[in-house]
């Protein structure tokens, strides 16, 4: 007698997906948000967009809020200004949270992530419990960076590996899927940097609290339109910030030998 036919497990016993909300910070990105919504939302028809800005001098809200008019699936959070990638992100989790969105994805506004890429890491979030968009595994690629840019993030990105003493290629990216229970396992109270920083502080912390984290390649190209937002300020906070935690947790470990 034939078996019953009945839905597969899920691998590791995580709970379903559930609604997936794509959180896209914007600063001053009037040339590129319309595009990147507008490919998400073909990418991904199923996923929810909110775009985050922090009232764009060159009119990037009144542009999303023209894209949320058209769309439901497509929300504008308006903050009043400038405070940095992090707290953008912060404020994006904590919205989706109140809501009942059980995957929150980031994604960078200027075309550097493609979105033809999020239905392969959602893929792999089934199993995962944070899913990095990485460039320096196999199969992840940049596209258009200068020499200097590449050098600085692998340099950086071997320099946390090494401190830090994880298994992440790239550690630094910020393209992202966390399920809604590793969002609310992470301390964000307690995140207070910004950039890059900000993105290895998630990723460090999902790693010592024990969740699933996994690296799906990414091409990563270069933004044609806007200008970088990045400062050597949030480079020079990245670093002292990573060796501090390397320190840290180096002190913690050799203390629980002795103790
Ligand atoms: N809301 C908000 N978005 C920001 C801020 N700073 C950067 N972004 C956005 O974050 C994303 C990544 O920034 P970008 O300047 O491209 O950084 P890079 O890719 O590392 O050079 C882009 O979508 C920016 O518009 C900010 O202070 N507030
Ligand atoms: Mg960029």
């Amino acid at each position: 007698m034939p078996l019953p036919a009945s839905a597969p497990e899920p691998p590791t016993g995580r709970p379903e997906l559930g609604q997936v909300l794509v959180i896209i910070p914007t600063y001053n990105e009037a040339e590129n948000v319309e595009e990147i919504v507008g490919r998400v939302r073909q990418a991904a028809p199923g996923a929810d967009v909110l775009v985050i800005d922090d009232n764009s001098p060159d009119g990037t809200g009144k542009l999303a809020d023209g894209l949320a008019a058209a769309d439901d699936q497509v929300r504008v959070l308006h903050r009043p200004g400038k405070e940095g990638l992090g707290a953008a992100y912060l404020a994006g989790f904590a919205w989706a949270l109140e809501r009942d969105y059980g995957v929150m994805v980031e994604m960078d506004a200027d075309g550097s992530h493609q979105p033809e890429d999020l239905p392969r890491m959602l893929t792999a979030l089934a199993d995962a419990d944070l899913v990095l968009g990485s460039r320096w595994v196999p199969g992840g690629s940049v596209v258009n960076w200068p020499r200097q840019r590449l050098l600085l993030s692998r340099g950086g990105n071997t320099y946390a590996r090494v401190a830090l003493g994880v298994p992440i290629r790239d550690i630094t990216g910020g393209y992202r899927a966390f399920r809604r229970g590793t969002l609310l396992g992470l301390d964000l109270d307690d995140v207070a940097s910004q950039g890059y920083c900000f993105q290895v502080d998630l990723a460090w912390q999902a790693v010592r609290r024990g969740f699933r984290v996994v690296e799906v390649p990414i091409t990563f190209v270069e933004r044609v339109h806007g200008s970088s937002k990045m400062s050597g300020g949030i480079v020079r906070e990245a670093l002292w910030r990573v060796t501090g935690w390397g320190l840290q947790s180096r002190t913690e470990w050799l203390r629980s030998r002795r103790g």
